[in-house]
């Protein structure tokens, strides 16, 4: 444990005034890195505050209130319009089967189609004989930047002005772009390892268009891990940062050793799960039925978000 009057020492031995002496220093130093890193939060919290005054709604400043607590809060039946879910269903079921007859022929996990990004987490080389797919999850993504030919269901989900305020004042800021994905989730051989989608922020929202038992998948959070972080979050964030900026990852055993609160996105179609990615998360292996859902989510103009990007440097990509 470092005492405040080392923690100073170090910190005064950074030349604030020199951002490349700055970004140097919070990548040897994990310290300085924290020090940045809450000291952006901070800020940015001011932004939150003010945005956060315009959600008058009740059941929406509830769920404000708990993502912000939390790092993830449920908005039962947001979506529970039977031919809304019909409608959906069919077309995710369409769009994964097309994006895995695009795929199979590659020796690739992603391809661009129609201007859509389709992709598949299975790995380039599967293990022989599984029976199963390894990940079992398909994906084709939009952006609101270019919904023009996008499912009648994706755009409403990609303009939904329930989702993008509470998001938009979570972050402080109205996004600068949305994207949504369609996604089927099947049986499989193993589940996400737990994860921070990005060391910096992100935030987002999975609208199930299937009911979500134990069984088919659900998604796994850690309570309040977006905010109340652990050494071990620390670390992985700090080496995120300075090594390798495209993923953040632990081991189970990690997590059963932090004796962590566990969330679960067990749930029923319609239900819409709003959750901040920069907690320690994981999509769990489905075994049996399926996982159909959209998700929602947002890329960033907030404060935070630039300031922290602007630390990885030039040659940095998150
Ligand atoms: O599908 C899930 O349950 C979680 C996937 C995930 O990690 C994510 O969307 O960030
Ligand atoms: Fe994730």
């Amino acid at each position: 444990m470092m005492t405040d009057q080392q923690l100073t020492q170090r910190l005064e031995a950074v030349n604030w005034k020199d951002l490349e002496h700055v970004r140097q220093a919070a990548k040897q130093d994990p310290e300085v890195f924290k020090f940045i890193y809450q000291k952006v939060e901070e800020q940015n919290d001011r932004d939150v505050e003010t945005m956060a005054r315009s959600i008058t709604d009740p059941t929406m400043a509830k769920i404000f209130g708990d993502l912000r607590r939390d790092g993830v809060a449920v908005w039962p039946g947001l979506y529970n319009d039977p031919q809304f879910l019909e409608s959906a269903r069919k077309f995710v079921k369409e769009v994964t089967a097309d994006v895995k007859a695009s795929i199979s022929s590659r020796k690739d996990s992603q391809v661009v189609k129609n201007g859509y990004l389709y992709g598949v987490s299975e790995p380039v080389e599967k293990p022989a004989n599984l029976g199963v797919p390894v990940y079992g999850r398909t994906r084709a993504q939009w952006s609101s930047r270019d919904m023009a030919n996008g499912h009648p269901t994706m755009k409403v989900v990609a303009q939904d002005p329930r989702i993008m305020s509470i998001l938009g004042a979570y972050s402080g800021r109205p996004p600068a772009e949305i994207l949504v994905i369609a996604e089927e989730l099947v049986p499989s051989f193993a589940g996400q390892e737990w994860h921070l989608d990005k060391w910096y922020e992100q935030i987002k929202a999975m609208i199930l268009l299937t009911d979500c038992t134990m069984k088919n998948g659900p998604l796994r959070l850690v309570k309040g891990s977006h905010r109340n972080r652990s050494k071990r979050i620390w670390k992985m964030m700090h080496d995120c940062y300075a090594f390798d900026p495209s993923y953040c990852c632990t081991s189970d055993t990690a997590i059963e050793e932090d004796k962590c609160e566990v969330f679960w996105g067990t749930g029923k179609a319609g239900d819409c799960i709003l959750f901040d990615a920069t907690t320690l998360h994981a999509g769990t292996r489905c075994m049996e039925g399926e996982r159909l859902d959209y998700v929602y989510y947002a890329i960033s103009d907030s404060l935070k978000s630039q300031t922290l990007l602007a630390m990885l440097g030039t040659g940095g990509k998150s």
